[in-house]
């Protein structure tokens, strides 16, 4: 297996976020990725591959120009305005509230963002292109015949919307990913999304869309973040109806529950055809995961591997969520290792 890296994801570098009325130290920072690499190397995985600089066509094909625009100006408007900190949105377009764009950044933030534990810092725009061209990469490594590839990518990318960022991402390194797919040749894909978190981005890229099928396994939206998606009555729009695909599972779901639904959406995959396979790979289902809600203990993401690779698809893996940092190397390498031994 190929594993694509940048040490460009140093430069996003967010201290805390407010969680649940308290100010934490961030649970997304860099050391998540120093433990996976670290892993990675003790288990004897192929040295990491730099990928070259991000390619913005297909950047441009799942994101709006106007949010694009905004992630790549934002931190230099903040300055300009005289804010201190970093940039971090906290006013929203509320139910029945005007949707129009402010022009004072401060307002600005909030249109394009979901949530507010994310910050923005002078080099998080530089970070994530870096993130999503880890995600091109491995891409094109599997388009060229490896039957898989690690894009081990930070900041990660599957709460970014077509143009909103939040729960930790700017730029959808998945979506970016399938996209490719389509670009290079591909009829059909599936992005199948299994952290812990409902993958409400790569859903809203691809709701109208009947070329990428996405599913996603998810804490269900009643209790778990992002709150407001990820019901499984959310089954695509148009064209897209029925390429959308989602198991929301409720608080201390384990590994049998879980595997239950992967199997479902691993069906769905195999009907709806899919010539490629880019997996979200989050790994805070975990038991020991300081902000999640599900029960998987570390040798089942070797099972969960396993039973991927029994899909026979070419695969990319591409990092999203996991902040038990002590155990992400562990979980992340051991679903990698699962797919290798099957
Ligand atoms: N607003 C990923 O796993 N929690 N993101 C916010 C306060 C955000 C998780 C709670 C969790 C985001 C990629
Ligand atoms: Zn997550």
């Amino acid at each position: 297996m190929h594993v694509v890296y940048s040490d460009s994801h140093l430069l996003h570098t967010p201290e805390t976020e407010l969680h649940r009325g308290e100010v934490v130290p961030s649970f997304e920072n860099p050391t998540r990725v120093d433990y996976i690499l670290q892993r990675l190397k003790e288990v004897g995985f192929p040295e990491c591959q730099t990928p070259p600089e991000c390619d913005l066509t297909s950047v441009q094909q799942v994101h709006t120009p106007d949010y694009l625009a905004f992630l790549e100006t934002a931190w230099a408007e903040w300055q300009k305005a005289g804010l201190k900190g970093s940039v971090v949105p906290g006013n929203f377009p509320a139910r029945r509230m005007s949707t129009r764009r402010p022009r004072y950044i401060d307002g600005l933030v909030g249109y394009y963002a979901l949530a507010n534990e994310t910050t923005i810092t002078s080099g998080t725009w530089a970070a994530a292109l870096s993130a999503c061209a880890s995600a091109q990469e491995a891409q094109r490594l599997v388009a060229q015949g490896a039957r898989s590839a690690f894009a081990l990518c930070r900041p990660p990318g599957h709460h970014a919307s077509r143009d909103q960022f939040g729960g930790y991402c700017f730029l959808n390194n998945a979506a970016v990913a399938a996209q490719q797919f389509r670009n290079s040749g591909a009829e059909r894909v599936a992005i199948l999304d299994i952290d812990f978190h409902h993958g409400n981005g790569t859903q809203d890229i691809f709701y109208e869309r009947a070329d990428v099928l996405v599913a996603s396994l998810h804490g269900q939206p009643e209790e778990a973040f992002p709150y407001f998606s990820g019901y499984a009555d959310e089954r695509g729009k148009g064209l897209g109806l029925g390429a959308t695909a989602n198991f929301p599972l409720p608080p201390g779901t384990d590994y049998a529950a879980w595997a239950e639904a992967l199997d479902a959406a691993l069906a769905q995959i195999e009907a709806f055809g899919a010539e490629a396979l880019v997996v979200s790979l989050g790994v805070d289902t975990f038991k020991e995961d300081p902000i999640s809600l599900f029960q998987l203990e570390s040798e089942d993401y070797l099972r969960c591997g396993a039973r991927l690779g029994q899909l026979k698809r070419p695969t990319v893996w591409v990092m999203e969520g996991g902040y038990a940092v002590d155990a992400i190397g562990v979980n992340v390498v051991n679903v990698l290792q699962g797919f290798e031994e099957s």
